[in-house]
């Protein structure tokens, strides 16, 4: 019988990443790949080629093989691709089969895949409801919490996000370590969401196979209702995001875990370990929303809630009759329904959240009105003095008094503080006067400010609501786990990229660190298991951009030392950055703009432009301003906004000491940490907190960019995946022998390559059905392998060409690719299944 020629495989495309095709004719230098003419999304379906017409012929050289066609290898007899849902067993696991993979199973309406332990979840933009059932809930943790079964269990069940909150429940009950979920992803790809989800599922895997959620213990209810209440003051619409979140979050739900002395909690029987409370942190609310927002997005969801109210003037008699019009930051809206419910009706839910949390009676009045006053901030406006244009005078006097009326601080104190600034030098104290757009400019910065400090306020106001160490304190709590849930930004790539953005993608450095050292460690202990030698593992990190940006000459550095210089610039700080790091491989010069930089990012190039960058870093409120706050009988403004800007990043106040010594700058008198000496601090408190965890992922890929079902776009899901260091977790896992099979499927497919009379199988009768299928597949594999074989001069050994382990083999480069084209030569399928049967291999 004639060789089959015919391969399945999938080839570059610029447009749609990569297309599946059939490779013919094969001769040594060229291959003819046919392709799908028609490029219509929704059109592109594996159909091996069954529409013929539709298929147009390339040449492709040989050359490209392995950079611009994949082999493709899952395609069933009659064409079409089979999808996995676990990816660890796609044969040739490289970024087309991943994007395939993937585009089917969304399709069909399964938004959970696995790649080992990692869970990629696709937004599917429409509930299925079925998979979030109270019947599924308790199966998932019925199963992989509290019973007892050989192996792993989830090679039996869908994945699901509920597998990573029931493994990291049951690795605090049972193992006692404490636990984290990392969830990452592009604005609108699900994180918030699956946070939720995880958090729900947590709170339920506690109460055991048997107990309902209906019976769900205050603690719970309240830990679960922060959510809501933290999105009504820091989520906003955006155009990729109706319900974007505007700030990063780390919830720790703590967890009872029973008497310290007794370790019996971790016998499944008696296993108490019930969610006692939460804490949060948060990061990096984006606080300039306050000020301006996109005609198409809006600013943070409670400015229309209040608004909106029906009671609005129970917390302040003047908002009677107003819209969001009469409100300058926060103006027309194109609507008034946030996921599925009215600004007016979230409003109450929010009131009666806080009320709940004990924010009530005069601090539900301080709250809101510290919202107030951030919205009346907003109608105040400026005109040049008449007699000198460099002085500016309110023009806005009846906005004006009723601001100073709010927040009951007299009118000329306020009027001094918003149009003058004080300065200060080494020897006496002056005050400058502010044209219009400056006075305007501190006016912007005191509602940012305000709103910020009001958001850190609602933070812990919930934080004293819910959190579970004051039992702990007070001992009627021993021992206290956690389990960890992050919901934050991931990487981001703008046509321009400002402060914020490398603020962000510096954060996904650090995660992206930990994710490769994790995903290091599982390949590492995945060797083991299988008996392979480890040495074959190499990896790339990403020390060399972290170094860039944290080290001593870093980015980080050389920034906070132009904004400690008097007259601190952004092109001075690009410049010096760029002449200290000269050596570095991640960063670039702009050619065109000098202003501009670029950072090789581990999931791709980044160009900065660092306008605005010493102003961002800064972000400290002038005194005048800071003085008038506290003039203030608002609680949030009087007690609030001056000490904790003043927050070095251990969280102690500067002592006089650390005053005398700072720098001081003629700019403003305030010595401060920087925005980024504070985050770095945030941030090097999160790794340190989640270094002591067992860390779960969940990738969160956004399928398209209109937010509708079945849609997959291949440019940007691969991206994502990319971002989300999915790529290159697989390239690491992959990196020594990029395919692998199961011992049964590779003894299934390839025996007729062997010929046992040559190389004997050590198989005997006595062994187990595993260690049999492994002594056959070593036989079947030196027998079918030898042609590829080639002599290390070094060693004078043969190089490796493939491992078998304990119940996978594990195949170098190019080596599964040389047996499926040699398996059916002289043999059709049904002959090769009938003998498989007739062996005892199936
Ligand atoms: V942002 O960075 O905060 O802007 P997230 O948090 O990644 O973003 P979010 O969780 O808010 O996205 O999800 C966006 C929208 O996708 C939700 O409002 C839902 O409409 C939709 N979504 C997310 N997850 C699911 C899901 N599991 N099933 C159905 C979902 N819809
Ligand atoms: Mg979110």
């Amino acid at each position: 019988m004639a060789e089959r020629k015919t391969q399945y495989c999938f080839i570059r495309d610029p447009e749609f990443a990569w297309l599946p095709a059939i490779k013919e004719g094969n001769n040594n230098t060229h291959a003819q790949v046919k392709v799908p003419q028609y490029k219509d999304e929704q059109s592109i379906v594996c159909d091996g080629g069954k529409t013929a017409k539709g298929w147009e012929e390339d040449e492709v050289p040989l050359s490209d093989y392995n950079k611009g066609v994949l082999p493709m290898q899952n395609v069933n007899a009659s064409g079409d691709l089979k999808s996995f849902p676990d990816m660890v067993n796609l044969p040739f696991l490289h970024e087309a089969g991943i994007l395939y993979n993937l585009k089917d199973r969304h399709g069909n309406g399964k938004p959970y895949t696995r790649t080992g332990d990692i869970i990629i979840a696709v937004n599917p933009f429409q509930w299925f409801k079925e998979i979030y059932t109270e019947k599924v809930r308790s199966r998932y943790a019925r199963i992989l919490v509290w019973e007892n079964t050989e192996g792993d269990p989830r090679s039996q069940m869908e994945p699901h996000v509920y597998e990573t909150s029931a493994l990291s429940y049951k690795g605090l009950a049972f193992d006692g370590g404490d636990q984290s979920i990392l969830v990452s992803g592009e604005s609108g790809a699900g994180k918030t969401e699956t946070v939720k989800i995880c958090m729900n599922h947590i709170a339920s895997c506690q109460q055991g196979p048997r107990s309902s959620s209906s019976e769900m213990s205050p603690v719970v209810q309240r830990v679960l209702e922060s959510n809501p209440l933290l999105e009504a003051f820091g989520n906003a619409k955006t155009v990729r995001n109706d319900n974007s979140s505007r700030f990063g979050k780390y919830i720790q739900l703590q967890f009872d875990k029973g008497d310290k002395g007794q370790q019996e909690f971790r016998s499944r029987e008696k296993a108490t370990c019930v969610l006692a409370g939460s804490k949060c942190e948060a990061y990096l609310l984006e606080k300039n929303r306050v000020v301006s927002h996109e005609a198409a997005e809006r600013t943070f969801h409670i400015f229309y809630q209040i608004v909106a109210a029906k009671d609005k003037s129970k917390y302040w008699n003047k908002l009677a009759g107003t819209t969001n019009e009469s409100f300058r930051f926060v103006g027309k809206t194109d609507t008034d329904t946030i996921e599925g419910m009215k600004d007016a009706d979230h409003f109450a839910n929010t009131v009666r959240v806080l009320e709940e949390i004990g924010v009530s009676g005069d601090r539900l009045m301080t709250l809101m009105q510290a919202i107030i006053i951030v919205m009346q901030l907003g109608n105040i406006t400026f005109v040049p003095d008449s007699k000198d244009d460099d002085h500016s005078v309110i023009a806005s006097q009846r906005e004006f008094s009723d601001l100073c009326e709010l927040m009951c601080v007299p009118e000329a104190s306020m009027e001094v503080a918003l149009t003058e600034r004080t300065m200060k030098t080494r020897n006496e104290t002056y005050k400058v006067p502010l044209n219009p757009a400056k006075a305007l400019e501190a006016t912007e910065s005191f509602a940012k400010e305000i709103y910020g400090r009001a958001f850190l306020w609602l933070v812990r106001c919930i934080n004293d609501a819910t959190a579970a160490e004051i039992n702990y304190k007070s001992g009627t709590m021993s021992d206290f786990g956690i389990i960890g849930l992050l919901d934050i930004f991931g990487f981001e790539s703008f046509v321009r990229n400002r402060f914020e953005q490398l603020c962000i993608n510096y954060c996904n450095e650090k995660l992206q660190q930990k994710f490769t050292e994790d995903i290091f460690r599982s390949v590492q202990e995945e060797y083991e298991r299988e008996g392979i030698p480890l040495d074959e593992i190499k990896y790339d990190d990403n020390t060399d951009v972290l170094d860039l940006i944290e080290g001593k000459t870093g980015l980080l550095a050389m920034l906070n030392e132009e904004c400690v210089r008097p007259k601190g610039a952004d092109m001075a700080f690009v410049q010096k950055a760029i002449a200290a790091n000269k050596k570095s491989p991640c960063l670039f010069e702009n050619k065109i703009n000098r202003m501009g930089f670029g950072i090789h990012h581990y999931a791709g190039k980044v160009m900065y432009d660092a306008e605005g960058f010493v102003d961002s870093n800064q972000d400290t409120l002038p005194t005048d301003l800071a003085d008038a706050a506290l003039l203030s009988s608002n609680e949030i403004l009087a007690k609030h906004m001056n000490n904790d800007s003043c927050m070095n990043f251990t969280g102690k106040a500067p002592s006089d000491e650390d005053k005398k010594g700072a720098p001081k700058r003629a700019k403003s008198n305030i010595v401060a940490p920087t925005v980024w000496t504070k985050y770095k601090g945030q941030l090097m408190s999160l790794m340190t907190m989640l270094k002591k965890t067992n860390s779960r992922y969940i990738r969160c890929i956004k399928p398209n960019k209109l937010k509708k079902p079945v849609i997959m776009e291949h440019m940007s899901a691969i991206e994502q995946l990319r971002c989300a260091g999915v790529v290159a977790a697989v390239t690491l896992s992959r990196s020594a022998f990029p395919n692998r099979l199961e011992n049964s499927v590779v003894r299934f497919k390839f025996w007729q390559l062997w010929d046992p009379d040559r190389f004997p199988s050590k198989a005997t009768s006595s062994m187990q059905p595993a260690e049999k299928a492994r002594c056959d597949c070593e036989a079947i594999l030196t027998c079918a392998l030898k042609p590829l074989e080639e002599i290390n001069p070094k060693t004078g050994k043969p190089y490796t060409i493939f491992v078998v382990g304990k119940t996978r083999s594990y195949f170098k480069m190019g080596a599964l690719e040389f047996l499926e084209s040699h398996r059916s030569a002289g043999l059709d399928k049904y002959a090769i299944k009938i003998q498989a049967i007739a062996r005892g291999f199936v």
